[in-house]
């Protein structure tokens, strides 16, 4: 943590209590003009803090960013969201972390921002990223693992994104194979997973999210309306993103451990509990054709296992799946 990070962190321990200058800069082994100078910074960035005369600072109201700072106050990772990158406005973050990952980014570089201007889905389709809203971030990972292994990690993101959201909110969402989070049968988060591998081991795989947090429905694009949703619509509350970005990195790192160390038989168990697909008659849209059949298991290589109506099964590497 950098100094600014540990005053803000004490700040909001305190949790409205004034905390003097002196006591801060006593811990930090810094100067109270150091000290001043950080909390300026601070209320550039939109945090709100009082000085109450002989008592200290108050931290009286923070902004609802998904900066580095506030990311870091509820991080509980041992690697995982350490290094962070913060921007305002971006056009991808996948663009972004791809460029970091090919230039050396660590293990768990996660690339975030408010806004996308040219946020992306599977196939190049567009992934609609209205401003201070949503969490639209990628995450770099670079496991020991040989490349066949990579596709599962959108099941484990999906996983940890679904546990994190249950947490936060008491309310289940349901995987919709691959990579779809729906509540009450609409979107509510996606993941694109890109790899970067030569032929025998993954250099690094770059897990994109995109988790509709605090829009109205008025918020999405009008040709999504009728298919998207996001928490707040779903809770009838607002949610606090950083803390929502910091949980979903904890379960990251918690399922892609388990994954790489264990296999996905573990990660699985969990997958199918939380899944609308499995047991459904579902319509498999293919590249080149489309299929019709029961969904009646994924394998462990994240593969779908689809019983036609003839009673053959087929495996489904990639698809758009609709529940018929
Ligand atoms: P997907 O191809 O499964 O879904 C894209 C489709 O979902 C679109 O064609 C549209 O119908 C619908 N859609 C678009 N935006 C939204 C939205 N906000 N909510 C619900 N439905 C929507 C899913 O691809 C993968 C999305 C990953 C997005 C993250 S954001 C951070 C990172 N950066 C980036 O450019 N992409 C990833």
């Amino acid at each position: 943590m950098t100094n600014k990070e540990k005053i803000l962190s004490q700040l909001l321990v305190a949790k409205g209590e004034p905390i003097s200058g002196q006591k801060l800069a006593d811990e930090l082994s810094i100067s109270r003009t150091m000290i001043w100078k950080h909390l300026k910074a601070l209320e550039e960035e939109g945090y709100v803090i009082e000085a109450v005369k002989k008592k200290g600072y108050i931290l009286i109201s923070t902004p609802d960013i998904v900066s580095k700072e506030r990311i870091t106050t509820y991080l509980q990772t041992l690697q995982l969201g350490h290094n962070i990158l913060y921007y305002p406005v971006c056009d991808s973050t996948q663009n972004i972390a791809t460029e970091k990952a090919r230039n050396g980014a660590s293990h768990g570089t996660v690339i975030i921002t408010e806004q996308q201007s040219a946020g992306r889905g599977r196939l190049e389709r567009a992934w609609d990223s209205s401003a201070n809203k949503g969490i639209w971030m990628s995450v770099v990972i670079r496991p020991e693992i040989s490349p066949h292994m990579a596709p599962q990690f959108t099941l484990v993101s999906a996983v940890a994104i679904t546990k994190a959201i249950e947490e936060m909110t008491d309310i289940v969402p349901e995987i919709k194979w691959p990579n779809d989070l729906l509540i009450n049968g609409k979107k509510m988060t996606g993941i694109l997973t890109e790899l970067q591998a030569d032929m025998d081991r993954v250099q690094s795989i770059i897990i994109g999210i995109g988790v509709n947090v605090n829009q109205e429905l008025e918020s999405f694009d009008q040709s999504i309306q009728s298919i998207a949703t996001s928490l707040k619509i779903e809770t009838g509350h607002e949610i606090n993103r950083a803390a929502l970005v910091a949980k979903i990195l904890f379960y990251l790192e918690k399922y892609s451990t388990i994954y790489v160390e264990k296999g996905f038989e573990p990660i699985k168990l969990l997958w199918e509990s939380y899944s609308c697909t499995i047991g459904k008659r579902v319509r498999a849209t293919l590249l080149r054709e489309t299929l019709e059949g029961i969904a009646i298991g994924i394998t462990n290589d994240g593969v779908l296992q689809l019983r036609l109506d003839n009673g053959e099964i087929r495996g489904i590497y990639s698809a758009d799946i609709h529940l018929t």
